[in-house]
């Protein structure tokens, strides 16, 4: 009756670095196939992918391939594979896949909450799947272990067809809700936010609707194991643990370990990519000391901070972006544009809803708007955002 779990999240697959060439989908692939060769290495029976694998609703040719050809090498290897959508998902977009895959490979892509009931059966040597109730009833069959997996993808107010007090309230239910049937374990997946887990910086605010986070409380207590994602920072708030993104996307995270966790009897190990190239902030007094640095022929790549208040022409970023390559992640000078753009930071730090609020008083003589106006705000808000992405 053993069991392995294999834990990732937040692999963001077509993210892009605005201003300079560098090209993530490179690094991606290699972090990707030392996960396929942990997977071989390792042989979990499951491997969970709690959202957010893609970076935006539109990701590229070669983003979605990269993701087909991962879980296909992973199914490959005897793994059952979840892969649950994220907030930077599109539900819909995940679920063309389906016609090919259900009921002839161990893999499930679910897109919304409520759509995970409706064709996952399965069934080969190794095992058996269907679904009771809410929750997905997994046989594994060489060990006869009976697992219940409760597979939420991103619950916002518009996935789950709810809104205000009525989705808050059936959220809560939903997720807290254990399985009435025998099992030997019971492993809960889902890409949400519970308070008081640590933010590292690329994360976008999942305030959609008119909650941002799920108290800790909420999660079902009987749970084995709860898989989340979101969180680019791998780290466990009370049962629950959040793997981090495959890969730091923000400056603030280049020092973060990054890999991946294993869940075996009870236990969770982290095991940290070897093969992934490491960032490196440097800082300079000016953007000519910058552009002459001698680069180390390793494979190493470079964060900039140019410690100069001068603002600089089309012609010195291009010898800048040009000297560094395909190894400048990203550069962030200290002129007088940077002091603009770090108090538009300041706006940037707030949620929509916030923002919104804001401007509502601003308009409106301080008075704060009334919460039937703010969740119409909200509705509409995620509609076009999803339409724009
Ligand atoms: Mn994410």
């Amino acid at each position: 009756m053993s069991l392995k779990i294999l834990h990732t999240s937040d692999w963001h697959l077509g993210k892009t670095f605005r201003s300079t060439t560098f090209d993530l989908l490179d690094v991606q692939k290699k972090i990707l196939d030392e996960l396929v060769s942990i997977v071989r290495d390792q042989r979990p029976n499951i491997v969970l992918v709690a959202g957010d694998i893609f970076d935006t609703y539109n990701p590229s040719f070669e983003a979605e391939r990269l993701f087909y050809q991962t879980i296909t090498k992973i199914s490959d290897a005897n793994s059952l594979v979840i892969a649950i959508a994220g907030n930077h998902d599109s539900p819909d977009k995940l679920k063309i896949s389906r016609p090919l895959i259900y009921g002839r490979h161990p893999i499930i892509i679910s897109g919304t909450p409520s759509d995970y009931k409706e064709d996952y059966t399965f069934e080969n040597d190794l095992f058996k799947l269907g679904v009771e109730e809410d929750f997905l009833r997994l046989k594994i069959k060489d060990t006869n272990t009976i697992l219940s997996i409760k597979v939420i993808p991103y619950p916002s107010e518009v996935r789950m067809g709810l809104s205000g007090g009525e989705f808050k309230d059936n959220l809560h239910e939903y997720i807290s809700r254990e399985p009435q049937f025998s099992c030997d374990y019971f492993i809960f997946t889902s890409h949400l936010f519970v308070s008081g887990a640590t933010k590292s910086g690329s994360e976008r605010s999942l305030q959609i609707g008119s909650i941002d986070s799920i108290p800790a409380e909420v999660l079902p207590k009987n749970a084995h194991y709860t898989a989340l994602g979101h969180l680019h920072r791998f780290q466990r708030i009370c049962n629950a643990v959040y793997s981090g993104s495959i890969y730091p996307f923000d400056v603030g995270e280049i020092d973060d370990k990054k890999g991946v966790c294993i869940w075996q009897g009870g236990e969770t190990d982290f095991l940290h990519f070897r093969d992934i190239p490491k960032i490196k902030s440097l800082e300079f007094d000016s953007l000519e000391e910058a552009i002459k640095f001698n680069m180390p022929t390793n494979s190493d790549l470079y964060y900039l901070f140019i410690r100069s208040k001068e603002s600089y022409g089309h012609e010195k970023i291009n010898r800048l972006i040009k000297n560094y390559g395909d190894k400048l992640v990203g550069w962030q000078p200290e002129n007088t544009k940077f002091e603009t753009a770090k108090k538009t930071l300041d706006i940037n730090s707030l949620s929509e809803e916030e923002l919104f609020r804001e401007f509502f008083k601003f308009k409106n003589n301080n008075i704060e708007p009334d919460n039937d106006l703010v969740s119409l705000f909200t509705s509409c808000l995620e509609e076009a955002t999803n339409a724009a992405n």
